[in-house]
């Protein structure tokens, strides 16, 4: 494993073509600068004005469009699922990415849901898809949509419900979950364990039955009690569905350490497991389809988690998962809850794309600038994200494959000033200084360093090391 970081970028984009050769160096270039200086603005990552014109002339292209770049991505993506041999989980989540500080910039979107437009926050809106494997390594995006919302709709409360129902999922914005799901099954993916993973805001019928269709698997948390198990379209609802799942005996109960948001420490938890299968009706009010084809009763399995004894002043975990991959026994059942745990994830890589890559500073000035931005943004967010997590598999491995050792020098002296180098530090040690150059504290009772203390503090490093070795010869 190579973690330096500028070959990635001839392997990420091999055939990447904007149709003009000069235009395909500029990108790989500009790519390697960003990600060396992932915490900078455009103008202080390059140090010549031409430079710096070059990179704004470059977004300004008419050639380079965020599609190109996003589609060579995902292919790469797709051949890391293909050769991946465990269950890939698909995290699907929207972000919102503020820039309402720039009054100038035309046709952003509206972010909040403030009942008055002016109050609401102005910027875009983003749909992300991400890969990673059951052991928790990102392999890349798969998708990404800018939703829209040019204007603000009266409050759920003020539409009469029977309105909302008549509009068609299409022209929902909860489309875009349906929407990133149908892209993905439209790619040329051959490994059969990918499992879709969304939060509650994926729970509806019509996603269920578009995966169906498509014959791709979720696990979607659930969030609404409706009725369960109808025979009958007119047939009088018996049984709702948290009703049910609450009302299962548990079949196991096990305890393990469990991570559910980038904000939680790991903590353990004694869980009770039960499942069940059940079949849910299309909503009352739309049982008949546009096309005049009858929507149906879809089979589909509960997965009930539970926490027996939280710890005090934490909320015990409740989780409803829904999934359209058979549960045969409890085993299968314990499994798709770990796959559910790795969902906070794509939180994490919505931090790093804002905390660490700074997206809502970009000094550009318009909506299609910005969105070539932010994709670029997003590939290396995804590319520190995997660096990171493998720097912190490798903790017990040799040192050297982290470190050259002008740069384990440099990192031994800055942290052990006046003492002499001698052997190298062991890659514990190293971890835990390149996360302390990045500003984490390290007292006895601190957390594990996280993601952007690692990075920050690798990039740092990086930029010692090149400016030492300018200084120095
Ligand atoms: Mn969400």
């Amino acid at each position: 494993m190579n973690l330096t970081y500028c070959s990635w970028v001839e392997n990420e984009f091999k055939t990447i073509n904007f149709g003009d050769s000069r235009l395909t160096t500029r990108f790989k270039y500009i790519v390697t600068e960003f990600m060396k200086k992932a915490q900078l603005n455009i103008s202080s990552i390059f140090d010549s004005w031409s430079s710096i014109k070059g990179c704004y002339r470059f977004f300004d292209n008419k050639k380079v469009t965020s599609e190109v770049i996003l589609n060579e991505h995902i292919n790469s993506t797709i051949s890391r699922i293909n050769q991946d041999n465990s269950t890939v989980c698909i995290l699907h989540d929207t972000t919102y990415i503020d820039y309402n500080k720039r009054k100038k910039t035309e046709n952003l979107d509206y972010l909040g849901k403030a009942p008055k437009a002016e109050k609401a926050n102005r910027g875009l809106i983003l749909h992300n898809s991400l890969a990673i494997n059951e052991s928790g390594i990102p392999i890349g995006l798969v998708n990404q949509i800018f939703t829209e919302r040019k204007e603000i709709k009266p409050g759920i409360r003020k539409i009469k419900a029977h309105l909302i129902h008549k509009q068609s999922v299409k022209e929902k914005e909860s489309y875009r979950w349906i929407e990133a799901i149908n892209n993905f099954a439209q790619l040329k993916c051959s490994n059969k364990k990918v499992v879709h993973i969304t939060d509650r805001e994926g729970d509806f019928y019509e996603l269920y039955k578009a995966c169906s269709e498509l014959k791709e698997n979720f696990l979607i948390r659930a969030t609404h009690n409706r009725s369960i198990n109808k025979r009958k379209r007119r047939e009088l609802p018996t049984k709702n569905l948290f009703d049910h799942f609450h009302s299962l005996i548990p079949e196991k109960r096990i305890i393990i350490d469990i991570q559910v948001n980038s904000e939680t420490k790991y903590r353990q938890a004694e869980l009770s497991i039960s499942f069940d299968k059940f079949t849910l009706p299309p909503p009352p009010s739309r049982t008949i389809n546009k096309d005049g084809k009858e929507l149906y009763n879809i089979e589909l399995w509960g997965i009930m988690i539970k926490e027996e004894c939280p710890p005090t002043n934490e909320e015990a975990l409740e989780w409803l998962l829904i999934t359209n991959i058979p549960i045969l026994n409890v085993n299968e059942a314990i499994e798709k809850m770990k796959w559910y745990t790795l969902r906070w994830k794509i939180e994490l890589f919505h931090k790093i794309l804002k905390s660490g890559c700074l997206v809502e500073s970009a000094q550009l000035r318009t909506r299609a600038k910005l969105i070539k931005y932010i994709t670029i943004k997003s590939i290396i967010a995804w590319r520190i994200f995997w660096l990171t997590i493998n720097l912190r598999n490798s903790k017990y491995a040799d040192c050297s494959i982290v470190l050259t050792e002008v740069e384990q020098e440099i990192l031994f002296k800055r942290f052990n000033q006046g003492k002499k180098y001698q052997k190298p530090p062991s890659l514990e040690q190293v971890y835990i200084w390149i996360a302390k150059l990045g500003g984490y504290i390290g007292r006895n009772t601190d957390p594990p360093p996280g993601m952007i203390s690692i990075w920050r503090g690798w990039t740092r490093l990086m930029n010692m090391v090149q400016d030492y070795k300018i200084i120095c010869g």
